[in-house]
């Protein structure tokens, strides 16, 4: 396991989730992992460097630059995480780190499938955009949709449309939400959760997921968990699934035997009043990479 921190928040509107891997840290996230019996290397955090000041070039595409810059140096990490024989734990940092993220899987799996849980779909293009954030479409562009702005930048992806599953949602824009039933992506949206469980739930997804797939991602964003059990993300939105729900998904995907990568992102300290985003983050890590509680 090879641990690679991304203090990135210049896809998202807010200053402070540039401090999630850090904070991840300070809570214990290497001794917990360790404690699995797993072999953890942390090769500390990316340079980000602070955007130039001046004005935006791109209302629909802000911190374009900064942003793809942060991403093809993730890609190169987790790349070279997956060549030297490690499992990438990618900790944000906002989601648009993704992007970087699925381009390593990429280069070295033929079919993958995702699972996207997110109070938000990050189905955004620039031509759908409201808030111009990248974060809102690192989803889109790992399956090759968008402007060639962003798709391909980071190379080819071998994220499969079809292998897809955004799990959580309950905050979609109009356009994107179109996009997504447009889309060979398979949505649960919190009302899914709320009338079959996440047992079921969960089991459709890891079918869609492993079907035909030889690597399985997931990109966990802390926001779709509730805000009253964790408060401390980028963007909080009522009615999220439980501490409990977000447990057990992460160990059926353990138990699946796919899974070739993990990235939690959007922690955001500053909002996390009693730390307890960051602690249940570790917990989920530690699920998904086999914790059993018996
Ligand atoms: C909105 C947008 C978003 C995360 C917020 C929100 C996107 N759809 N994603 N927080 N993780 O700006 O595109
Ligand atoms: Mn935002
Ligand atoms: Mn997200
Ligand atoms: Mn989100």
């Amino acid at each position: 396991m090879r641990i690679v921190g991304v203090p990135l928040d210049l896809g998202a509107d807010r200053r402070g989730i540039d401090m999630g891997p850090d904070a991840l840290r300070n809570d214990g996230l290497v001794k917990r992992i360790a404690d699995l019996d797993i072999e953890v290397e942390d090769t500390g955090n990316i340079f980000i460097p602070r955007p130039a000041p001046g004005l935006c070039k791109n209302p629909k595409l802000k911190h374009y630059d900064e942003v793809l810059c942060a991403c093809k140096k993730v890609r190169d990490f987790v790349s070279d995480a997956i060549t030297d024989g490690y499992f990438p734990l990618v900790i944000g940092g906002d989601h648009s780190i993704a992007m970087g993220t699925t381009a390593a899987l990429s280069k070295h799996y033929k079919k993958i499938g995702m699972i996207w849980i997110d109070a938000h779909g990050d189905f955004n293009t620039e031509e759908t955009t409201i808030s111009g954030n990248i974060h809102g479409m690192s989803f889109a562009t790992s399956v090759g949709r968008g402007t060639k702005a962003l798709v391909g930048k980071m190379g080819k992806t071998c994220v499969c449309e079809e292998n897809c599953v955004l799990i959580g949602a309950r905050d979609l824009d109009p356009l994107e939400r179109e996009a997504l039933k447009k889309s060979k992506v398979t949505v649960f949206t919190m009302r899914d959760i709320d009338e079959i469980g996440m047992y079921k739930v969960m089991k459709k997804a890891m079918k869609i997921a492993c079907n035909g797939t030889d690597a399985i991602h997931v990109s966990f964003d802390l926001d779709s968990i509730d805000p009253m059990e964790a408060p401390g993300v980028g963007t909080p939105v009522q009615g999220g699934i439980t501490y409990r729900e977000a447990h057990l998904a992460m160990e059926m995907i353990s138990e699946c035997g796919k899974l070739k990568s993990l990235e939690v992102v959007e922690l955001n300290p500053i909002l996390d009043s009693y730390n307890n985003t960051g602690k249940l983050a570790i917990g989920l890590i530690t699920s998904a990479l086999g914790k059993k509680i018996f």
